[in-house]
């Protein structure tokens, strides 16, 4: 099977998630982030993670993926539980955090960042729906003081350090990409909870953290 992503991409690592977890080779493939004609010629629409599947047919929608691979094991490893208090967490960070992320994504090594076209169409792209990144970069400190207080929060949401809920759960799959996007930030203070889950989820799913590319 072959996987389109972005690396930046929640979405995207939330189906590459799946397939570390499980264990199942699948072969990555990093598109340029202006490239609209793969995945139009795949979905019709210029969207990834795309899937395409041993049958040669293309799947998308991130959460199809990651239930396609749960179907087919004999051993699926993903619980229905879900926490109330982490779907409020997520919520309450999804109002502000993609003012902090999005404008770090065209700085970095990404992949799909390799071509100055690509790092233009995505910043032209965000901007229109998250605001103007050189006023986002000015607020900065105050955006990365107000994640590190959340992170204070999470730190008391989180169960056990394998597993946000106790056992592994759709809601792992859904706050691990935001931790990994968070290692971009090298100011952010990680409680040693938090820690210890983001780093655990990185071992079991085989996605490395991006601390390196940290500024
Ligand atoms: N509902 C979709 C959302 C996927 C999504 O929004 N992907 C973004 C990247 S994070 C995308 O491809 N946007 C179009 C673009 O970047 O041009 C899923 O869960 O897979």
């Amino acid at each position: 099977m072959h996987l389109y992503v972005y690396d930046h991409c929640p979405f995207c690592v939330k189906a590459r998630m799946i397939f570390g977890l499980h264990q199942q080779p699948v072969e990555l493939s990093f598109l340029l982030n202006d490239d609209e004609i793969i995945p139009h010629q795949l979905i019709g629409k210029k969207m990834l993670p795309i899937l395409v599947k041993d049958d040669n047919s293309a799947m998308g929608e991130s959460l199809d993926i990651v239930d396609y691979i749960e179907s087919r094991s004999a051993t699926p490893m993903l619980s229905e539980q879900q926490s109330p208090a982490l779907a409020q967490w997520l919520s309450d960070v999804g109002v502000y955090v993609n003012k902090l992320l999005l404008p770090i994504m065209p700085t970095t090594d990404f992949a799909e960042f390799l071509t100055a076209s690509s790092r233009d169409y995505f910043t032209e792209k965000k901007q229109a729906y998250v605001g103007d990144f050189a006023a986002l970069i000015a607020q900065r400190a105050t955006l990365v003081e107000k994640i590190n207080q959340d992170l204070l929060r999470l730190a008391e949401i989180i169960v056990a350090p394998h597993a946000v809920n106790g056992t592994l759960s759709y809601d792992d799959i859904h706050l691990f990409p935001l931790l990994r996007n968070l290692t971009l930030v090298k100011e952010i203070r990680w409680p040693k909870a938090v820690a210890e889950w983001r780093d655990a989820l990185s071992t079991q799913t085989a996605i490395p953290l991006l601390f390196d590319l940290a500024h």
